[in-house]
């Protein structure tokens, strides 16, 4: 010890370092996992098991059961088989539910900033979605998350950008959305949106929506392709307007607690092969929504190129940007619109 100069060493990490010296039990601070007994994390998520981002966090977990020699268990539970969205994030937060992928935009309920990928037509494609998500506005985003005690993953899943199905006609131009009864998720931005395009939105969570779509208590929804596939929404709808509104994605959250009781080296392995498992669900995502749309036509489902303009247009018009843009805050918004530019 005697040429080591701790003068520059916090007490604490020194302490860390020097405990984990003699006893090789702590690993940056923290027990590791030949210390601690089996882990058991629950995963629960809104989406049918054979969508993406079940199949690759299956594969995430696998990999980490292996790399940890069966010791940390991720355990899924697919397609609201624990609740409803709003619902799975109150379970997120209070530790019943471990980890839990939500839209941003839901998220929203809780913490306000959250939505703000969700602006109408912020994103002109991927490779502008992930400079932002990745980059300054998706920190800025994780950082207000970490406010309420929930963890987010570095990466977001990708959803898609949306798009307006119908059971009852096709949406062209802005216009046809006046009174249209639509589903959106129970997010403020959501229901914000639809009402500046004049329509009748209602909030209802996404276990609800095939029932609400055959049942009829909404003419439409909207979301990306490879929902409307999965989730067999042709089924009960007629018509595909590629809308393109809004780009969405689920941000990974984890009860706040449990994360920071996890051992250092349990959090690197998870880390490591969630990254992964996102890397490619984005891949999957992408490819799926961009050839989607032949096997749709072929299950029954009509499509029209709308335009696009008439809805930037109204939303303008309604006031839509300078709401948001005053809730949001110039700050935010400087972070979004360097990827976006200007939106008004
Ligand atoms: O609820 C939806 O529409 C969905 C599946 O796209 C989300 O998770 C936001």
């Amino acid at each position: 010890m005697s040429n080591l100069s701790t003068s520059n060493i916090s007490r604490r990490t020194f302490v860390a370092a020097a405990s984990t010296a003699a006893t090789g039990a702590t690993f940056l601070g923290k027990p590791a996992l030949a210390q601690t007994g089996n882990i058991t994390l629950k995963w629960a998520n809104n989406i049918p098991v054979t969508h993406p981002s079940n199949i690759r966090i299956k594969e995430a977990a696998d990999a980490i059961r292996g790399e940890t020699g069966g010791k940390v268990d991720i355990q899924i539970f697919p397609n609201n088989q624990l609740g409803g969205d709003t619902d799975m994030l109150s379970q997120v937060r209070s530790g019943a539910i471990d980890i839990f992928p939500l839209s941003g935009l839901i998220l929203q309920t809780l913490v306000p900033l959250a939505g703000i990928n969700g602006l109408a037509f912020a994103f002109k494609d991927y490779n502008t979605v992930w400079a932002a998500m990745d980059g300054d506005l998706g920190a800025h985003i994780r950082a207000a998350i970490a406010k309420v005690n929930l963890h987010s993953f570095d990466k977001i899943l990708d959803n898609g950008f949306r798009n307006i199905t119908t059971s009852t006609k096709p949406i062209v131009t802005a216009e046809d959305l006046k009174g249209f009864k639509i589903r959106v998720p129970v997010s403020p931005l959501w229901t914000s949106m639809f009402k500046a395009f004049g329509a009748s939105p209602t909030g209802i969570n996404f276990s609800e929506v095939y029932s609400s779509l055959q049942t009829k208590v909404v003419e439409g929804q909207e979301n990306p392709l490879a929902i409307i596939d999965i989730a067999k929404l042709y089924e009960v709808q007629k018509f595909c307007s590629m809308t393109g509104h809004m780009w969405d994605g689920q941000w990974i959250l984890a009860n706040g607690r449990r994360w920071a009781g996890l051992p250092a080296d349990v959090q690197a392995v998870i880390n490591k092969h969630v990254t992964t498992g996102v890397m490619k669900q984005r891949d999957d995502i992408r490819r799926l929504n961009n050839g989607l749309e032949a096997q749709l036509k072929a299950k029954g489902l009509g499509f029209n190129t709308p335009d696009v303009k008439s809805f930037r247009d109204a939303l303008s018009k309604a006031g839509f940007y300078a709401e948001w843009r005053a809730k949001f805050g110039e700050e935010a918004m400087g972070k979004l619109e360097k990827y976006s530019g200007k939106l008004v």
